[in-house]
């Protein structure tokens, strides 16, 4: 990385210290990161007492066949159990486990420990009923509804590892998903509640079984009352089989190492990757980094984290995570627009969210429609905001803590992965002082470092590989049905290290402190400098009239690659002026250097991205070296790639 852009993320010299409040009662303190690095083994143990075990385990962490790991060796347990019947026992039965908010107005649903012990014993019951043992793999293909989270609990009450496939994928998608961990029942709904109309998921169930034969049965949960097709040999109703089944359901210990779920997520090839988790040690990591980073008062704290369930983060920090933990969360079904834009700012203040957890996409998204949507909502309650999913930049940060937060909260910036399974890099709330773009350090049991290409760990002030140096006990055991790939993609690289190798790139500043620059293949190289495109967009985006950004790099015959944006306008600029273009390649110039200036700026309506908010380059490089636009399935909006195009031939 060049030495101009380093000084530029250098200059991002804002701090926020943690408020006295938050410091003088915070769950974990400074100490932590030394007690745990001087015996991790015991660091572990302790926080694997947070849970109920059947039976205890012998040995804390086998890593003798690395990299496949055995956590909590011997110990039992049932993950549903922990996350459901222990808080009933404990006498919180009556608590909130869920505000459930559907889309439509009014349409809301309070569950309590109790009732959620009940619905998932019954789901268990139906499932088993169905034919399900242990060991059988279940899909699920939901919408934001809390049959999504009773049917999770209920797999793992039986031990059949569910797999979670987002309701936004196609037919195609979830056949492949389902052909890949060959799943025997399928969990779906008649549709959900989007942008304010019901939108069918059935069908999708329909056709994917006409490509693989896999499924035996389809369980229905009716949501939207709309029309299916139903197949009488196959399809069940939920309210038939789940409703209709006993409330008893005595939950059996499983062995520590029982797989849990399946999570695909895109690789580098078009093949997904089925991530594996199992019992103990995930639910041990999502438990305690959900205690530590957000600072839980399972008491008094609301939590709410917009993710969908179809992602890591929803199984993380809306299932695993906060039940475990006995919190009280919002689930909300539909889009942050409907029926209008204050939304999510009117469930915070009608629940009084304590603790809310986001991405920087939907961020940048609200700073684009200006402040005055927020501003009409009393969000006094908050106390900790959350980000998640991609590199926060400082704007956004700051944005994001003055107009939601109203200068009080802290915001952990959390880098983890579906592989990681929980929090790996965060600040701690009452420990560390916020720096708007930087992810800080690994949290108390976690170990990483920057290197270079040959695995030396590189000085304050530059840049390299993120990589992983020891086990953590919510890491993936391996990749569905294929551990050469496993072995492959992420300890290959510094196999002779024993790291795990992220994927990431990222620099360390002169404190020490981590910035996560995104993708390895994000990163880009101009003229022989390596410029993150992370950065320069960070820098674009601090320009007042750009809503949002997305760099690549393209080949150039002269410096290799050149850096091309695509910008998205705040509204208030309208188009920005004649000389848009240039005034934002300026800046560039300004903030970072001349290596940076982009060659090429477009004005466009809209970005492509996944439904997970992460922009796909791939198809924006395809655009800025003027190929035919690849392979668009995979987008959130499949028409966006049009809107672009449109542009690019218009000379925009
Ligand atoms: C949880 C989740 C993982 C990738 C990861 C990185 C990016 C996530 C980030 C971040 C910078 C953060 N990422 N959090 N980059 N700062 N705080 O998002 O999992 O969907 O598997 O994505 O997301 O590139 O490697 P997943």
């Amino acid at each position: 990385m060049s030495d101009e852009t380093l000084s530029n993320l250098l200059k991002e010299d804002r701090r926020f210290e943690p408020p006295a409040e938050i410091a003088e009662h915070a769950n974990l303190k400074e100490e932590a990161y030394e007690r745990a690095a001087s015996d991790r083994d015991a660091f572990w143990a302790e926080q694997a007492e947070r849970l109920d075990w059947a039976e205890k385990w012998d040995r804390v962490l086998d890593w003798d066949d690395a990299p496949f790991a055995k956590w909590f060796v011997g110990g039992k347990l049932n993950a549903s159990y922990n996350c459901v019947d222990r808080h009933v026992e404990a006498g919180r039965g009556d608590k909130v486990a869920i505000h459930w908010v559907g889309e439509p107005l009014d349409d809301t649903r309070d569950i309590t420990y109790a009732q959620l012990k009940d619905e998932v014993s019954k789901a268990a019951n139906a499932l088993t009923e169905l034919g399900v043992q242990t060991g059988d793999r279940v899909a699920i293909y939901l919408p934001m509804i809390p049959e999504a989270v009773v049917a999770m609990l209920a797999c793992a009450r039986i031990g059949a590892p569910h797999t979670v496939v987002f309701g936004g994928f196609s037919a195609d998608a979830l056949a492949s998903r389902l052909d890949d961990c060959q799943a025997k029942v399928v969990i779906t709904s008649d549709g959900g509640y989007r942008r304010g109309a019901p939108s069918a998921l059935k069908p999708a169930v329909d056709e994917a079984r006409t490509k693989t034969d896999v499924v035996e049965k389809v369980l229905v949960v009716r949501r939207t009352g709309q029309d299916v097709d139903w197949d009488d040999a196959v399809d069940v109703w939920w309210h038939d089989a789940v409703d209709n089944a006993s409330a008893e359901h005595t939950p059996e210990a499983f062995d520590a190492e029982h797989p849990l779920y399946v999570m695909y997520t895109s690789g580098t090839t078009g093949k997904p990757k089925g991530i594996l988790h199992t019992t103990g040690g995930y639910l041990v990591g999502t438990s305690y980094t959900h205690w530590a980073v957000f600072d839980l008062k399972p008491e008094t704290d609301v939590y709410w984290c917009s993710a969908d369930i179809g992602w890591v983060t929803g199984h993380s920090y809306m299932v695993y995570g906060p039940l475990a933990n006995g919190a009280t969360q919002v689930m909300y079904e539909g889009t942050p627009d409907a029926p209008e834009r204050g939304r999510w700012w009117q469930i915070i203040q009608d629940y009084k969210v304590t603790i809310f957890y986001t991405a920087p996409t939907a961020i940048r998204s609200f700073m684009k429609q200006g402040r005055e949507i927020p501003d009409r909502f009393d969000m006094s309650s908050l106390r900790i905001l959350g980000s998640v999913g991609e590199p926060i930049n400082p704007e956004a940060y700051v944005w994001y803590r003055h107009v939601i937060g109203g200068d009080r909260t802290p915001v952990v910036d959390t880098w983890w992965q579906t592989e990681t399974g929980m929090i790996m890099i965060s600040p701690l709330p009452g420990v560390t002082h916020g720096k708007p773009g930087s992810a800080m350090i690994p949290i108390p049991g976690i170990s990483a470092d920057v290197v270079t290409e040959e695995g030396t760990s590189v000085p304050h002030g530059s840049g390299g590989y993120l990589v992983l140096t020891e086990p953590w006990p919510s890491m993936l055991r391996t990749i569905w049905g294929d551990d050469e790939r496993f072995k492959d993609t992420y300890w290959s690289k510094y196999a002779k290290e024993g790291w795990y190798f992220a994927g990431d790139g990222a620099k360390k500043d002169s404190d020490g402190d981590l910035w996560v620059l995104g993708r390895v293949d994000d990163v880009m190289n101009v003229s022989g400098h390596r410029l993150s495109t992370t950065e320069i967009e960070s820098a674009l985006v601090s320009h007042p009239k750009v809503a949002e950004a997305a760099v690549v790099g393209a080949k150039d015959e002269d410096t290799g690659q050149a850096v091309c944006a695509f910008v998205i306008l705040r509204e208030e600029a309208g188009d920005g002026g004649e000389d848009i273009v240039e005034e934002l390649r300026n800046h560039v110039r300004k903030e970072i250097g001349a290596i940076a200036k982009p060659r090429q700026i477009m004005i466009v309506p809209e970005l492509p991205k996944t439904r997970s908010g992460k922009i796909m380059r791939r198809l924006l490089r395809d655009v800025a070296e003027h190929r035919e636009v690849g392979d668009v399935t995979t987008l959130a909006d499949s028409t966006v790639m049009d809107l672009i195009k449109d542009k690019e031939s218009s000379g925009g």
